[in-house]
Formats: C-alpha cells, structure tokens, sequence
C-alpha cells in the first residue's frame, strides 16, 4: 500500500492548546515580495510545507539569497532588477499559487523561463492567469493555448491595465497585481467577490501603494519596495482540521493560539456559530494582519446553507465543513462552490466519494454537495487523493469512527501542514 497509515479513534476527548504553523497565502507571499523589495526581509513563523519550500527554491534559482533557520526565513533582496534569468525550470511542485503568483511577478521581468509543476498542477487551469498577463504585453505560451503547464514566459515592458475578474480568485488577482506593481500607469482589479487580501496588505507591509475602492484594486506601476520584518500568523485553514475534530469528538475543548483572523479568511468561524458550534474567538489588537485565539468544544450542530459570498472565505475549509456536517441534525448544503472541481483533486468527487466509503449520506451537486446528518461513521480503507486537505479531513473523520481508518497517500498532508500527525498527538489524552 502507497504509505498507508491505520487512525483510530482516541480513548476520551481531546484537550489543549495548540499553536497551528504558519499561513500558506502569507508565506508564499512574504519570499515572493522579500524577493523583490529592497534590503533584508526576515519572516517569522515561516510555514515549512513543502508548497512554500517550493516558492523558496524556485526565487533561489532566480538568484535570490534565502536562508532558512528553524522557522525563521531570511530573504536578502536587492530590487526587481536583481532578478536573474533561471538556467533550470523552476519546479513549482503541487502548489497553485507558487505557479499562479510567479507567473504575475515574471510576466514584469525582461527574461526567459519556464515553469512545470507536478501532476495535479498540470491539470490545474491557468488560462485564468495568462489571459490577462498577456494583455500587459508578455509573452507567455504553454499546452493548449497556454492554459496548462509547462508554461514559457518572456516578460517586461508591461502596460497597466484594468481587468474584470471571470472568476473569484485570490490567485489571479495577485498575479495581475504583481504585474501591475511593475508596468507602466495604474493597473486595476475589479474582483466579482472578495478573496483573500494577503497580497494588498503585504504590498503595503512593503512600503508599498495600494487602494481598493468598493470592488476594484488599483496599484501603481514602478512602486520600489521596502525589506520587512514579516510574522506569519497560524493558518486558519488548518486550524479548521481541530476546530472540526473539537467539536464532534465527544468530551473535547481545544484552543488553537495566534491563528489569523484576516475577515477574508474566517467564513469556517462564521458557519460553525450558525450550526451552533460552541466556540469562542478572542482578537488580539495589532497592525498589519488580524489575529487571535479561537476555542472550540464539543458541540450539538444543526445543518445550514452554506454559498454566495461566504464561499472565497471557506474554500480550502469546504472538505472539512461536510466532515463537520455527517455530524449535525438535519440538511447541509454547499453550492457556489464549482472552483472545489480545479483544486488539488476535483474536490468534490474526492470528499463525497472518500466520506461515502465511511458510511457518510452526501451526495455531489453541479456547484457543490448535500449532507444528511446526523450519521455514524465507520472505518474503512480511503485515499488523500494525494491533496493535503482531502487527507487531513479523513485523518480527523478516524477520530469518530467506531472502527480504524486506513488512510492512503498521507503523505500529502505534508504539503501544507508536516507535523499534523504530531500536534494531533499533543491533544489526545
Ligand atoms: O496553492 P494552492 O495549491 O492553490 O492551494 C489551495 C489550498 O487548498 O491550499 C487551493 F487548492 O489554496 C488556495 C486557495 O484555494 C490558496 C490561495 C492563495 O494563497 O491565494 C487562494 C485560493 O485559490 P484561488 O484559486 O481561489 O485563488
């Protein structure tokens, strides 16, 4: 069997505190602009997943200098112009908004290269990304029209401009941002729904310009960046494995420190108060990104409907939202959420047919799933479908089945989060 892992349920409940790694969105990020910007960089609470070693070897190859001690990363950058022309292929791996981001910052750079990532990136759309890059005036191709990898790029002399988003998608817009930062007048974004703002308030963490006015982001072109002194806040998607797993594992009470509270990011925290989640958030005032403690205990949920603008705020969480409703009374559903089909795995088909094989009543829609809960689960052998977040749903859906859950491909799960196994571990009594 492929790394094949037997999970069980725990004994009693699960208890404590822990502190979840680093934001994926801030780390990629925070190397992307350290990269660019001018003067040292120094990035705290780093997320070591593979997806961000990723981003660092492929700026390394690009000549930057990136040192990385125990969690903290040190980024020595030297300006836009620093950049050098790659002499290998820059391995992007299984990471999306590597592929997505780098391609906005080297449509702005005056040379060539080539970016290839693993299978699943290869099936994953960039159409979305290269048709309004090549509207700046870069040269970029790829198979079928430039719409997957292996992608080309020849980039510089980019003129700004404004572009309506087909989609709603953080990626895209941080490209199209990146691009502007370096063309010529002021690019602008208008977004169909919010995402993720990491990429603006990182512009600005940099010294940098940015505005957004109702749903339009417009940045300057020629902007020179300042080094940072960047931390990184836990990742509130994967502190959504143990908000989960706290409020359906029986006698449980978990308390997940500096977790990022960013309000484009916390539509998980939204949808389990209205399924009657037992939670309690507390916000540390700051500057720059929002962040806090959130606690969860074990909890009695109801179904909801889940869909519209809430879906860029949960997207990555969606998978572990159905964990959560095989486990409320009555009716879940989740629509609007046709993007789960070009993630990592079709992320439909992988939840409802792994969840099923547990026992789980979920059926897949066109946009999304139906749950009917409230079931109990059973072990049976599943697969990660080699994505991180598939596999981190079903390590914690072990955690209430009456008999083991074999788990396929775990492996994955280091992409985004390498010692979940072990923070897992700390809360089991
Ligand atoms: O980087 P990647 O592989 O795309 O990662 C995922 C994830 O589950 O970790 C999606 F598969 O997160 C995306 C997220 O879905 C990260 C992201 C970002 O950092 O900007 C934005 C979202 O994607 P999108 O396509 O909606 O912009």
């Amino acid at each position: 069997m492929e790394n094949q892992l037997k999970l069980s349920k725990p004994e009693h409940g699960l208890n404590g505190e822990l502190q979840v790694p680093g934001d994926k969105s801030i780390s990629h990020r925070a190397v992307m602009f350290g990269s660019v910007a001018e003067g040292k960089t120094t990035i705290r609470n780093f997320l070591m997943g593979e997806d961000c070693l990723s981003t660092i070897s492929c700026f390394r190859k690009l000549g930057v200098k990136i040192d990385i001690n125990a969690d903290e990363v040190t980024v020595e950058g030297n300006g836009w112009d620093s950049l050098s022309e790659p002499s290998e292929v820059l391995d992007t791996g299984n990471s999306g908004t590597t592929t997505r981001l780098m391609m906005g910052l080297l449509s702005g750079r005056p040379f060539h290269s080539v970016m290839l990532g693993d299978e699943s990136i290869a099936k994953r759309p960039m159409k979305r990304v290269t048709d309004p890059l090549k509207l700046f005036g870069t040269a970029i191709d790829g198979r079928d029209e430039a719409n997957f990898t292996p992608l080309s790029i020849r980039g510089g002399n980019l003129k700004a401009i404004r572009y309506k988003l087909p989609v709603a998608s953080a990626q895209v817009k941080s490209a199209i941002l990146l691009a502007g930062l370096q063309a010529d007048g002021v690019t602008e974004v208008v977004e169909p729904q919010r995402t993720r703002d990491h990429t603006e308030k990182m512009i600005v963490e940099f010294g940098g310009e940015v505005e957004r006015v109702e749903d339009t982001i417009k940045v300057r072109g020629g902007q020179v960046l300042r080094g940072a002194k960047v931390y990184v806040p836990g990742d509130i998607s994967s502190a959504a494995f143990f908000m989960t797993a706290a409020a359906i594992v029986p006698n449980s009470s978990i308390t997940l420190k500096n977790v990022g509270l960013n309000e484009t990011r916390t539509g998980i925290v939204e949808v389990m108060k209205k399924m009657g989640a037992r939670m309690e958030v507390t916000e540390r005032p700051g500057s720059g990104e929002r962040i806090g403690d959130i606690m969860v205990e074990t909890s009695e949920l109801q179904g909801t409907e889940i869909g519209g603008d809430l879906i860029p705020a949960l997207i990555d969480e969606i998978p572990v939202i159905a964990l959560l409703a095989t486990q409320a009374e009555g009716t879940t559903i989740i629509k609007d959420a046709e993007e789960l089909k070009v993630k990592e795995t079709n992320r439909i088909d992988a939840v409802v047919q792994e969840l099923k094989k547990l026992g789980a009543d979920i059926e897949a829609t066109d946009d999304g799933m139906i749950i009917k809960g409230k079931k109990s689960l059973q072990g049976a052998e599943v697969h990660s479908w080699g994505d991180h977040r598939i596999g981190m749903t079903l390590a914690v859906a072990s955690l209430i089945t009456e008999s083991p859950v074999y788990l396929e491909n775990a492996d994955a799960i280091k992409i985004s989060y390498p010692n979940f196994f072990e923070d897992l571990g700390k809360l089991v009594e």
